[in-house]
């Protein structure tokens, strides 16, 4: 009997050595499509009813601002942000990121079942200075954090592409001055230069997510990354950015977790306050 190789078989020693995966032509044209015109339609204001969501805007100046998205002007569309947890809202958004194919990948990076624990909609390239996403979304269990960054516009270098680096998930946490690994905004320098000098003693380049739409990049929580320059501003680089904790670790909170109509877990919590600041 021919043995046909199944393409989201992970390989679990790539994924050691470097701290991401890419797959191809996860979601069709039309599917990306469909996701699309949902956005439009959230934007338009008429797909969403709760109006606790929260949009982090102008993310590329200073008049950087986390609002309620139901207050959000339409300018706010056309400048770089990050449409905070529409998985808490939307099935669209769920089924998607928790697509069976993904599942399967997660469930073998993580060693169990995903938990879908945070989801961010971009509209253009974050252009995000390098960082690690535990600085702001810490799981229980160390490393059981995976990302999943899918494409839903063509990415090149004029549009901001992600940039990532290979093998950095492997440099030992930076622990700030309370012995933890959440970001502190004021101790955010230390991080840097820290991250920096390791990057330099291992000699890691970069490399940039080129992608088509459907495309997905996996990275381990841990991997340094960030978002290159927008070379051409009018330029969209739709995407979904979403973060996956280990079911089995949040069982504490068992009333939080609820099963996607498709399949898959999702962590059901409360957005998160206007007030504070995240990513
Ligand atoms: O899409 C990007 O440019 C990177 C976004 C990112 O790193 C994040 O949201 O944590
Ligand atoms: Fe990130």
């Amino acid at each position: 009997m021919q043995v046909i190789p199944d393409r989201y078989t992970v390989d679990i020693d790539s994924w050691k050595t470097n701290g991401y995966l890419i797959f191809r032509e996860v979601f069709s044209r039309s599917q990306v499509d469909t996701i699309n015109a949902f956005m439009n339609r959230v934007w338009d204001h008429s797909a969403l009813t709760n109006s606790a969501v929260t949009l982090d805007a102008f993310l590329d100046s200073s008049r950087y601002q986390r609002m309620l998205f139901s207050e959000a002007s339409d300018e706010t569309r056309f400048h770089p942000y990050k449409l905070n947890d529409l998985y808490l809202e939307s099935e669209e958004i769920r089924s998607f990121v928790l697509a069976k194919d993904l599942r399967k990948v997660f469930s073998q990076l993580l060693n169990g079942e995903a938990l879908v624990c945070n989801s961010l909609n971009l509209g253009f390239g974050a252009q995000q200075c390098d960082h690690i996403d535990t600085l702001y979304t810490l799981p229980r269990v160390k490393n059981k954090l995976v990302v999943s960054w899918i494409a839903l516009d063509e990415v090149d270098e004029s549009n901001g592409p992600v940039k990532y680096f290979p093998g950095s998930h492997k440099i030992p946490p930076y622990y700030f001055s309370n012995g933890k690994m959440d970001a502190i905004d004021s101790e955010m320098h230390h991080f840097q230069t820290y991250i920096e000098d390791e990057l330099q003693k291992l000699g890691i380049i970069p490399k940039r997510f080129f992608a088509q739409p459907g495309d997905v990049l996996i990275w381990h929580g841990q991997l340094v990354h960030g978002g290159s320059r927008i070379l051409n501003t009018n330029k969209q680089r739709r995407s979904i950015v979403t973060h996956y904790f280990r079911k089995k670790d949040y069982k504490y909170h068992f009333w939080r977790i609820k099963e996607s109509e498709n399949g898959g877990y999702y962590y059901n919590r409360k957005h998160p306050k206007v007030e504070s600041s995240e990513h």
